[in-house]
């Protein structure tokens, strides 16, 4: 495989510090610790590019990467963790909110969900909401590693259920490296494709 050529652009606290847009842009969207920074780093083959931490709500900015200098990779900050304070919370979701309702070259949201925990209420209010923008998106299961093979499979089918997905899910693990080739994949894919808005 070719070396990826990824570097952080900028990062933004909020929607007037988003940078004008240019290059399309996939966005990693989940919940806060189910691995959207580890991901991005694991896709391009750089660990520490996006900041990662045991501790949820660590990436409280939006952080856009550019990979090959042909489009954007953008981490978002993850949304529902109890862990962090609700006042926090509370001031993060309009940042996420506008970043995906306004963001014009947005090309398509790669939806992360912890293959543990499944899919839970916020991802049952996100599908209809990019159905209804006829929002491209590809759902990935992360944490694949933590279960056994059987296990997996079963959880593939589930979130496929639950979100009513047209395809299975795919599940990946950014530590063993499972289905980050695949995903890698679907993500080019999804920045090559540009969006019909409605
Ligand atoms: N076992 C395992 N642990 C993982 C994997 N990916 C991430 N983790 C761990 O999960 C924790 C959270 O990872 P992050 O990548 O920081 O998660 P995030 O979604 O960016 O979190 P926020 O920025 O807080 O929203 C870290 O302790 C990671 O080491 C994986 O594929 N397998
Ligand atoms: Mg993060």
């Amino acid at each position: 495989m070719t070396k990826i050529r990824a570097r952080f652009v900028t990062s933004a606290a909020s929607p007037s510090d988003f940078p004008p847009p240019s290059l399309p842009e996939v966005a990693v969207v989940g919940r806060s610790n189910v691995g959207k920074s580890s991901l991005i780093n694991a896709l391009v083959g750089r660990p520490g590019l996006a900041r990662t931490s045991r501790t949820p709500g660590r990436t409280r900015l939006v952080n856009w990467f550019a990979i090959d200098e042909r489009f954007l990779l953008v981490d978002l900050p993850g949304y529902g963790y109890a862990e962090v304070s609700r006042a926090t919370r509370d001031s993060w979701r309009p940042l996420i909110e506008a970043y995906l309702a306004e963001r014009t070259s947005l090309a398509g949201v790669l939806l992360l969900i912890d293959i543990r925990r499944g899919v839970q209420e916020e991802e049952l209010d996100f599908a209809p909401w990019l159905a209804e923008r006829a929002m491209p998106a590809v759902v990935a299961l992360t944490k694949a590693d933590k279960l056994a093979k059987n296990k997996r499979m079963l959880e593939v089918a589930r979130a496929r259920e639950a979100l009513g997905l047209r395809k299975d899910p795919l599940a990946v693990s950014a530590l063993s490296g499972d289905g980050i080739d695949p995903l890698w994949r679907a993500v080019v894919r999804l920045a090559a494709t540009p969006r019909a808005r409605p």
